[in-house]
């Protein structure tokens, strides 16, 4: 039956596979362009599921593609192998974590190789090895070289359950991003990479990228670096010596300020609170208690009502002297800008939504009733060089006592014009904005300043199976990097070491390792006993399988000007951030440390969609999972990947209640029989037979290039099954088995069937009498004159005589036109030497030459 006949072809060609080394990438000797074509690599947490076998379905369908148009092709597989799903799995069952994750990885291999997917397995790497984390280590000391990593105390995300810190990133929604428990804040010294001072890079750069990345991803990118820019305004404190800085993108506004809020967990809150009296302090104490309880998420919620204690304080507004009231309320964060904030309850709605609930004075100062319409006016000068606004008239503006924020609840937020506010009076508020700053300038009050939302990437971990800090603790505090020459620093071995979480890494208790002595003076130091968040281990991979066996350095910098940066990255949308952010930040460190000669690791990327079922999500816990190997054993492998390219476009989510199994076997079954109907000899001109089936085979090669490189794999699939159906349908009905025509559509399909279906296509290619590999099989090139369409007749003249008629598509253009009608031999001789005055040309139908002589 088919299922057993697929089972049988699988077998045979993955032996072939694997004893032929088929897909090896050339070395440096091979001259053929190069493409690196790489899927993100997987999390070794199991079985392969629905979603590994649509991911490297796709990076397969497209390194396939380019060994068919000749390039010299890399697709690598490793495992990102590292991290807490295989420590939690070990203390469940009190084993080794490296027994979970290299069975896990024996098995995943299994399900890869029986998917057929076409890997240079002799690249394989995995993290966990020390071969690789060796590696990490490097990294670490080198971003350590540039400052780049560094330790502080702050407060961190902190996971109960988990009993780790968190990057920023790993937080969603206030939750574990692991393990759903929520999270909370704790002060501790950890090592971060100093992400913040690629922020302006990390954000330009995506510009190169429109086009080549998904958009979306572009944007939460954007949006997780948050840039803004603005003003930093020095606030005078009444009883204070230090000024206090704020950070404003509306330093237009000063004028309207009208209180002041600080962040009650930030450190100047406590400062200020000091000297109140007991009550005061008293009430600040208690607040500060529950606000330390409120995720940020919450806190930034613009639903939830105020709250906030007064400090009984007074900060001094710079441009006007004006007492402003202190106020610690948690809608300001710690650690955005500087923890503090100027409110303009006028123009900012949590400012309004403040002063509405504590009766503070809303003052307006932009006039959003006087518009400036159309286009922003250019700034004008005058001759100090300070921009002047040229503003519409006012009369018969509606009134703005009917808007004003303090009756209608809505701060007004839009373009205006100044009022209220001293010299910047009638300025639209966008110039007013730069003329502010200059004044801030030049009084020594303030500055030009820009803001992220992004933070340094916290990267220690108080977990086991990761990769050590290579940093060592002496006695009298200094910390001294290990010698590169001494790396790796190697896990200990897990015997006796208890790994449940208790907030401090095990490491730690594992005596004869943490204790060692400094290379340098032998005295006795401890090892940092925290291991690397895996991230790092996922933000330069892409450059190891360059040369994943080297001891002498991470990746050879010759093999990485060859081949990267990477032509193809496939992946899931949940790293849109994450990974992505970490990748291209190292990317850049490598790039300026003088290692690779390019800015960002991926140029193109390709998100595919979930496969869900019934239009649910698929989960263990819901009991609603198809399980690859299950799907793999009932149809095989290529039924299985045609179900999946069929299913959908890449990026959409595939139902897999839409899918029919039955119908990819069928589909797979017809095009074999072809190659067994072929009745032409293996060496049968492709010239002459059945016209339309030779148009249906010459299309499909002119438009199947365009279709892979636009992932539209759903209408490659489609479009095969339309020819395989053509073909049966001459041998059956018409010109019949012989026609070379059907060689020539037979071995078109197993060639392109290939990309999807890679075990049919070698069987056929083997029946239609051709030697293996069909996946080293270069693309024929369509021939043109069998892509006319509608054709229709145009006459040539010359001298105003009918010299030719050619047949040619109804749609051609007239400089096609022309072109072909110079080229036709009857034209070429009927002209001779004779010189050409003048050519009409009216495609579709006259080309005429008036000559001379
Ligand atoms: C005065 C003002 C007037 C503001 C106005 C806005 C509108 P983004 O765009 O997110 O960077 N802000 C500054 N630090 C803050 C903190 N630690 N916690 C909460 N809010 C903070 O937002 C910048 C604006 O957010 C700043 O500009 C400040 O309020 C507030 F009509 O200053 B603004």
């Amino acid at each position: 039956d088919e299922s057993s006949s697929a089972h049988a072809i699988q077998a045979k060609w993955q032996k072939y596979w694997a004893d032929d080394e088929t897909f090896l990438a050339g070395g440096a000797e091979d001259s053929r362009p190069r493409k690196y074509v790489l899927a993100m690599f997987p999390y070794p947490s199991g079985d392969l599921h629905m979603g590994h076998a649509e991911n490297y379905l796709y990076s397969d369908i497209v390194a396939r593609f380019w060994r068919h148009r000749g390039h010299n092709v890399l697709n690598p597989i490793g495992w990102d192998s590292f991290g807490l799903p295989a420590e939690n799995a070990a203390i469940r069952r009190g084993a080794d974590p490296r027994e979970w994750t290299y069975q896990n990885i024996a098995q995943q291999k299994e399900g890869f190789k029986a998917y057929g997917v076409s890997f240079d397995w002799t690249r394989e790497l995995h993290t966990s090895d020390p071969e690789y984390y060796h590696w990490n280590q490097w990294l670490f000391l080198k971003l350590h070289e540039r400052g780049l990593a560094y330790r502080k105390k702050s407060p961190v995300n902190w996971c109960p359950n988990d009993q780790t810190v968190l990057a920023n990133e790993q937080v969603v929604d206030g939750r574990c991003e692991r393990c759903g428990a929520e999270v909370i804040k704790k002060k501790l010294t950890q090592w971060y990479f100093k992400i913040t001072d690629y922020a302006d890079r990390l954000l330009d750069d995506l510009n190169q990228l429109e086009g080549s990345w998904p958009h979306k991803v572009l944007q939460m990118q954007r949006n997780w670096i948050g840039r803004s820019i603005g003003a930093d305004v020095d606030f005078v404190i009444e009883g204070r010596e230090e000024p206090v800085t704020v950070f404003s993108t509306r330093p237009d506004t000063l004028h309207g300020a009208t209180f002041f809020v600080v962040a009650p967990d930030a450190e100047l809150a406590s400062e200020l609170v000091a000297d109140a009296p007991a009550e005061v302090r008293e009430r600040f104490a208690e607040y500060l208690a529950k606000v330390q309880k409120t995720t940020d998420i919450d806190r930034q919620a613009t639903d939830r009502p105020k709250t906030g204690v007064f400090l009984e304080r007074y900060a001094i507004n710079p441009v006007n002297g004006e007492k402003l009231p202190i106020w610690a309320a948690d809608y300001v964060l710690a650690d955005y800008g500087h923890g503090a904030v100027m409110a303009v309850p006028a123009h900012d709605q949590r400012d309004l939504d403040f002063a509405r609930a504590f009766d503070l004075p809303v003052k307006v100062v932009v006039d959003t009733t006087a518009p400036i319409t159309g286009a922003m006016p250019v700034i004008e000068v005058d001759e100090d060089g300070v921009p002047i606004d040229t503003l519409p008239a006012l009369d018969d503006k509606p009134s703005l006592d009917d808007q004003h924020p303090s009756v209608t609840g809505v701060a007004l937020s839009g373009e205006g014009r100044m009022i209220n506010s001293g010299d910047l009076n009638g300025l639209s508020k966008r110039n007013a904005v730069a003329r502010a700053i200059e004044q801030l300038t030049a009084n020594g009050t303030g500055r030009a300043a820009k803001n992220y939302r992004l933070r340094d990437w916290l990267i220690s971990r108080q977990r086991f199976w990761g990769t050590p800090i290579p940093m060592l603790h002496a006695e009298d505090g200094r910390i001294i990097p290990v010698p590169e020459d001494q790396l790796p620093v190697k896990l200990p071995s897990v015997e006796g070491l208890d790994l449940s979480p208790k907030g401090a890494s095990p490491l730690g208790a594992a005596e004869s390792w943490v204790r060692t002595v400094d290379p340098a003076s032998g005295d006795p130091v401890l090892r940092d006993p925290d291991t690397m968040d895996t991230f790092v281990d996922s933000s330069w991979y892409f450059l190891r399988f360059l040369a994943p066996n080297s001891d002498q350095f991470a990746f050879d910098p010759k093999e990485a000007a060859r081949w990267a940066p990477v032509d193809s990255y496939i992946g899931g949308v949940e790293h849109a951030i994450l990974h992505l952010l970490y990748a291209r930040f190292i990317t850049k460190v490598l790039f300026d440390i003088g290692l690779i000669d390019f800015t960002e690791p991926f140029s193109s990327l390709i998100n595919q969609g979930m496969v869900i079922l019934d239009g649910a999500k698929m989960s263990k816990s819901k009991g609603n999972l198809v399980l690859f190997q299950e799907e793999l054993d009932k149809f095989g492998a290529d039924a299985l990947r045609v179900g999946l390219a069929f299913a959908g476009p890449v990026e959409d989510d595939k139902d897999w209640a839409d899918v029919s199994m039955t119908g990819a076997q069928k589909f797979l079954a017809r095009a074999l029989r072809l190659s067994h109907d072929v009745a032409s000899p293996v060496d049968v001109l492709f010239k002459g037979g059945d016209a339309a089936l030779r148009r249906g085979t010459h299309r499909l090669l002119a438009d199947a290039p365009s279709l892979i490189e636009h992932t539209k794999f759903n209408v490659l699939v489609a479009r095969l099954m339309e020819l395989v159906n053509l073909t049966r349908k001459t041998i059956d009905t018409g010109s019949g088995a012989a026609d070379p025509a059907v060689r020539e559509a037979t071995e078109t399909i197993a060639v392109m069937l290939d990309l999807i279906a890679p075990h049919t296509a070698e069987e056929m290619w083997e029946i239609l009498g051709h030697e293996p590999s069909v996946g080293l099989v270069t693309w024929r090139q369509a021939d043109p004159a069998l892509l006319v369409e509608d054709s229709v007749t145009a006459v040539v003249q010359i001298g105003g005589k009918v010299r030719a008629q050619l047949e040619v598509p109804a749609r051609i253009s007239e400089a096609d036109l022309e072109a072909l009608a110079r080229a036709d031999e009857r034209v070429i001789r009927a002209l001779g030497d004779k010189e050409i005055v003048r050519v009409i040309v009216r495609a579709p139908k006259i080309v005429s030459f008036a000559v001379k002589g």
